[in-house]
C-alpha cells in the first residue's frame, strides 16, 4: 500500500494503461514489437515459433492486467478464498485458450494473417505445460479454468518441475522415454524472486519449558532449501477475473554457491549443494495410480505443502484477524493424499510458532482442509515409513503420533467393543518397518471426504474407508462427480462444432452453462443440421488422419470407423482387452468370406498412452498394440477394413485433436476399478459414442445421456470378489475366443511369443485378476452391435446428437459450484469493472 501512485497522479497513469485489442492492427503492432525488440528478431528473421514467442508475449501483456486487477480486488473484498493443493497441474497448452477466454481469437486471427503466419500453426509451436500424469492432473487444470470462469477467489498451488511427464518415443514398438525439458521459452510464468520461503528438512526437536512454564517445542538444525514462487495467470471465460497458479521451484538457500569452497579450489563441490536443492522440484513422478515411496517424492511433499502454507498463512496474518476466523477465510482442498502434509503443518504453526492450545489449532485445521480420493486401488495409496518420516520430518512425525492418539482415544471411548478396529484405523500401520498411513491421516484432518463419482464414492465408504464412515458418520463423506471445461474441451479443440451450436442455440452461453445444450434435441431432426454436423465429424477425422499419417506414416480411411482407447497405460484399465479383441476381428476377417467382408464397416484401431517407466506390464501391452500393427496393416489381405495404430506421446495437445475425431471411444476398465475417468466425458461431448464397462462416470453418463445410447458391457462391480475367487479355485473355463487369440499369439504371428508369455499367463495361469476373460465374449458381441448400428448412419448420428445434448451435467463448472457449496463454502466475487 506504502507504494502506491499518489490520489492527484492516478488518472495520468490510467491513461497510460493498456487496453484490450480493439482491431487486428493493435494485435499485430504489439507482436511486431516484441519480436523485434523483445526477441530481437526481424521481418527476415520471423520463423513460425518467434511468430508465437511475439502473439503470446502481447497476450501476456494483456492478461497481466486482469491478473493484477482480480488480485487486488481479492485481496481488498476480504472474503473466504480456495486454495487448491495438487502436485499435478496437466495444463497442456496456454495461448489458444488465452485468446479464446478472453475472446480475441479472431483478431489476432486476422492480425497474424496480416504480417504472414496461420494461427493454427502459430499455436502449434507452443511446447505443452505437462506437468501432471493423466486424469488427476488434467482434472486439477480443468478445476482451475471453472474457478476464474466463475469468478471464485482460488488459487492453485503446485510444483514448478523442470521436467514434465517424459516424451515418449516407440522404437521398434517399444517405449522410450526421453526427457521433457520444457522451460527454453515459457512466456507464462513470473518467477517472483521476491517471494521465498525457506523450508527446513531433517534437524532435532527441542523441548524446554520458557520463564512461565510453558513448554515449549522447537525443530532445529538440519538443513534449509529455499522455495522460491513462479505464478501463472489462469484467465477465465468471458470475464475479466484472471486467477492464480502459484508454482515453487527449489533453489539452495545459501545464495548462490558455497564460496568459500570456491575460492579454495574446490569449484565442483561448491556447486554441489546447490544442484542437490535444485533436485527437489526438478521432475515429476511417472506413476499413475502407483505409490513408490520414494524419499525424494517425500521431500518434494514437504517442501511444496509448507511453501504454501508459509504464505496461505502470512496472507491471512496480514488480515489482522483473529485464529479463530481463520477457516472462515481459507479453504484448501487436497487433491489426493499428495498434499496430506498440509494437515501436520498447519498444526505445527499453530501450536509450535502461534502458541495455539493443541484443540483450538485442531479444530482450525479440521474445518479448513478437505480430501478428494481419486482412487481405490491399493497400491496407489500412499504410505511412508516412519524412520523416513522420523528423519527427514522429525518434529511432523511427533505431531502425527498425537493426532493419532487422540483419534484412537476417541474411537476407544466410542467404539469400546472393537478393538480390532483401533489397529484398521490407526494412522501408524504397525508393519516392519511401521508405516504413516496418509489417507487416514487425510480423512482424520479434513472435515469433508469426496469421491469423483457416484459409483467410487459408494465404494470409498464400504470398502477402503468402511470404519471412517463407522466412525464419524455418513455426512463428512460425499461426493463430487467429475468434469470437464467445454472451453477447452469443446470450443477450443471442436471450434466448428461449437460454432454450430451457438448457430442453433443463439450464441455460446451453452459454454458457461452447459445445460444448455439440451436444446439442441429440438434440431435432431433438422436436415442442413444433421448435414453440417456429419461434415464437422468427418473433417475432424480427416484431421486425425492426418496426425497418424504424419506421425506413423499410415493410410486410414476417415469414413471408417474411428475406434479410440487414449489414456494412460494400465492393467485395470484393460488396454489388453482392446488388443486382444482386436486380434480377435482380425483373426475372424482372415476367416471371412469377400460377401461377408463386403457387410464389415472398415475400422481404426487407435490407441495412445504412456506407460510407467518401471511398469514392465503395462509397456509389453505397448509393445504388443505395436506388433499388431505392424502385421495388421501390411496385410493385403486386410486393406481397410482393419487398421491398428499405435499415436506416440500421447498428451493434451494431441487429445484436443484426437477427442473430436472418434465414433466409438473405449472406456473398458475392470467394474469398480476407474474411479470416474474423464476422458469418457470429452468423447461424449465432441459427439463420439463410447463403449464400456459400468463403472466410474460411465453410470451417470449413462443415466442422462440414455442407455440407448451407449455400449456397456461386462460384469458389474458387485460381482467382481466372486469372480475372482472363482479364478483363484480354478472354478471357470478360459473363453474359448480369448484361447485363439492366445494360439496366434503363441504361434508366433506377432512376433516372438516369449516376449508375451507374462501377459498371456497373467490370465491363464495366475488368476485374471483384472477379469479379461469373464468379460472377453460379452465385449466382443457388443463390437458386432457397434458394427451393426454404425450401418445405419442416420440412427448413429440421432444417437450422437442426443448424447452431446444431454451432458450439460459433466461440465467442471457444476462441479466447482458444489465443491463451493458442500465443502469451501466460498462465494463468487464479481469482477469490478476494468479501470475500477
Ligand atoms: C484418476 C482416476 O484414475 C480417474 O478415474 C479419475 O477420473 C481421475 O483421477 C480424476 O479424478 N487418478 C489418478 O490419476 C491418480 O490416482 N493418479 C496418481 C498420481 C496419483
Amino acid at each position: 500500500v506504502e507504494a502506491s501512485i499518489p490520489e492527484p497522479q492516478r488518472e495520468a497513469w490510467k491513461k497510460f494503461t493498456p487496453k484490450p485489442f480493439t482491431s487486428p492492427d493493435e494485435f499485430s503492432k504489439e507482436a511486431v514489437r516484441h519480436i523485434e525488440t523483445t526477441l530481437a528478431r526481424s521481418l527476415f528473421n520471423c520463423d513460425e515459433t518467434a511468430a508465437y514467442s511475439g502473439t503470446a508475449l502481447a497476450f501476456r501483456d494483456r492478461l497481466v492486467l486482469d491478473w493484477n486487477k482480480t488480485q487486488q480486488n481479492q485481496t481488498f473484498a476480504d472474503q473466504k478464498r480456495v486454495y487448491y493443493l495438487s502436485l499435478e497441474f496437466l495444463m497442456g497448452r496456454a495461448l489458444d485458450n488465452a485468446m479464446l477466454n478472453v475472446g480475441q481469437k479472431e483478431t489476432a486471427r486476422q492480425g497474424l494473417a496480416d504480417i504472414g503466419f496461420r494461427i493454427e500453426d502459430v499455436i502449434q509451436q507452443e511446447h505443452d505445460a505437462a506437468l501432471g500424469n493423466g486424469g488427476l492432473g488434467r482434472l486439477a487444470a480443468c478445476f482451475l479454468d471453472s474457478m476464474a470462469s466463475l469468478n471464485y477467489p482460488a488459487w492453485g498451488y503446485g510444483l514448478r518441475y523442470r521436467y514434465g511427464i517424459f516424451k515418449q518415443e516407440i522404437v521398434d514398438g517399444y517405449q522410450v522415454e526421453v526427457p521433457d525439458y520444457w522451460l527454453d521459452f515459457n512466456p507464462w510464468e513470473f518467477p517472483r524472486h521476491d517471494i521465498t520461503v525457506d523450508i527446513q528438512f531433517y534437524g532435532h526437536v527441542n523441548r524446554f519449558q520458557d520463564d512461565t512454564g510453558k513448554t515449549i517445542t522447537q525443530w532445529e538444525g538440519g538443513e534449509i532449501v529455499q522455495a522460491v514462487a513462479y505464478d501463472v495467470p489462469v484467465p477465465g471465460y468471458d470475464t475479466p477475473t484472471c486467477n492464480n497458479l502459484r508454482l515453487w521451484g527449489s533453489k539452495a538457500a545459501s545464495g548462490e554457491f558455497d564460496f568459500q569452497k570456491f575460492n579454495s579450489g574446490e569449484y565442483e563441490s561448491s556447486v554441489a549443494d546447490q544442484q542437490r536443492a535444485e533436485t527437489i522440484s526438478a521432475v515429476l513422478y511417472p506413476n499413475d495410480n502407483l505409490d513408490r515411496g520414494k524419499e525424494l517424492r517425500l521431500k518434494q511433499q514437504y517442501f511444496w505443502c509448507a511453501a504454501s502454507l508459509y504464505d496461505i498463512v502470512r496472507r491471512f496474518k496480514k488480515t489482522k484477524r483473529a485464529w479463530a476466523d481463520f477457516s472462515s477465510q481459507v479453504a484448501i482442498q487436497l487433491n489426493d493424499t499428495h498434499p496430506t502434509l498440509a494437515i501436520v503443518e498447519l498444526q505445527r504453526i499453530l501450536v509450535d510458532q502461534e502458541g495455539l492450545e493443541w484443540d483450538e489449532a485442531w479444530n482450525i485445521v479440521q474445518n479448513t482442509f478437505g480430501y478428494t480420493n481419486h482412487t481405490v486401488l491399493p497400491e496407489a495409496l500412499e504410505k511412508w515409513s516412519v524412520p523416513l518420516m522420523q528423519h527427514l520430518l522429525p518434529r511432523h512425525l511427533q505431531i502425527i503420533y498425537e493426532i493419532n492418539l487422540f483419534f484412537l482415544q476417541y474411537v476407544e471411548r466410542n467404539f469400546p467393543k472393537d478393538r480390532e478396529m483401533l489397529g484398521r484405523v490407526s494412522i501408524i500401520e504397525e508393519s516392519q518397518p511401521k508405516m504413516v498411513r496418509m489417507a487416514h491421516i487425510a480423512i482424520v484432518g479434513s472435515h469433508k471426504v469426496n469421491g469423483v463419482a457416484e459409483l467410487h464414492s459408494d465404494l470409498i465408504k464400504t470398502t477402503i474407508f468402511k470404519d471412517f464412515v463407522k466412525i464419524y458418520g455418513p455426512d463428512k463423506f460425499t461426493n463430487v462427480t467429475n468434469g470437464i471445461t467445454p472451453r477447452r474441451w469443446l470450443h477450443q479443440a471442436n471450434p466448428k462444432l461449437s460454432e454450430l451450436i451457438a448457430s442453433k442455440l443463439g450464441g455460446h452461453g451453452f459454454l458457461k452453462d452447459l445445460t444448455g445444450l439440451h436444446k439442441l434435441e429440438s434440431f435432431v431432426d433438422d436436415k442442413d443440421f444433421r448435414k453440417e454436423w456429419s461434415e464437422i465429424k468427418y473433417a475432424n477425422k480427416v484431421r486425425l488422419a492426418k496426425l497418424i499419417k504424419d506421425a506413423n506414416g499410415v493410410t486410414v480411411n476417415p469414413a471408417a470407423l474411428f475406434d479410440i482407447q487414449v489414456k494412460r497405460i494400465h492393467e485395470y484399465k484393460r488396454q489388453q482387452l482392446n488388443i486382444f479383441g482386436v486380434i480377435h476381428r482380425y483373426l475372424a476377417i482372415k476367416e471371412m468370406s469377400p460377401e461377408e467382408r463386403k457387410k464389415l464397416a472398415p475400422r481404426v484401431s487407435i490407441f495412445g498412452g504412456k506407460a510407467a517407466p518401471g511398469y514392465w506390464m503395462a509397456k509389453t501391452v505397448i509393445h504388443l498394440i505395436n506388433q499388431v500393427g505392424k502385421v495388421v496393416n501390411n496385410d493385403k489381405d486386410v486393406g481397410d477394413l482393419l487398421k491398428v495404430i499405435f499415436l506416440e506421446d500421447y498428451n493434451v495437445s494431441k487429445a484436443e485433436i484426437i477427442c473430436p475425431a472418434s465414433d466409438i471411444s473405449e472406456h473398458i476398465s475392470t467394474a469398480g476399478t476407474e474411479a470416474s475417468g474423464t476422458s469418457n466425458m470429452k468423447f461424449v461431448l465432441n459427439g463420439g459414442l463410447i463403449i464400456g464397462t459400468c463403472d466410474g462416470a460411465n453410470i451417470e453418463i449413462t443415466r442422462e445421456i440414455g442407455e440407448n445410447n451407449i455400449f456397456l458391457f461386462g460384469n458389474l462391480a458387485e460381482d467382481v470378489d466372486e469372480l475372482r475367487h472363482a479364478h483363484l479355485y480354478g472354478e471357470y473355463t478360459l473363453d474359448s475366443g480369448l484361447n485363439k487369440v492366445f494360439e496366434a499369439i503363441r504361434g508366433g504371428m506377432f512376433g516372438d511369443a516369449n516376449a508375451f508369455s507374462a501377459l498371456v499367463n497373467g490370465i491363464v495361469d495366475h488368476g485374471d485378476y483384472y477379469l479379461v476373460s469373464d468379460d472377453f465374449a460379452s465385449y466382443c458381441q457388443t463390437h458386432d452391435l457397434i458394427d451393426e448400428a454404425y450401418k445405419n448412419q442416420e440412427e448413429w448420428l440421432t444417437k450422437c446428437i442426443t448424447s452431446v445434448a444431454r451432458m450439460g451435467f459433466f461440465s467442471s463448472d457444476r462441479c466447482i459450484d458444489e465443491y463451493a457449496e458442500m465443502i469451501w463454502n466460498v462465494e463468487p466475487l464479481v469482477p469490478k469493472e476494468n479501470g475500477a
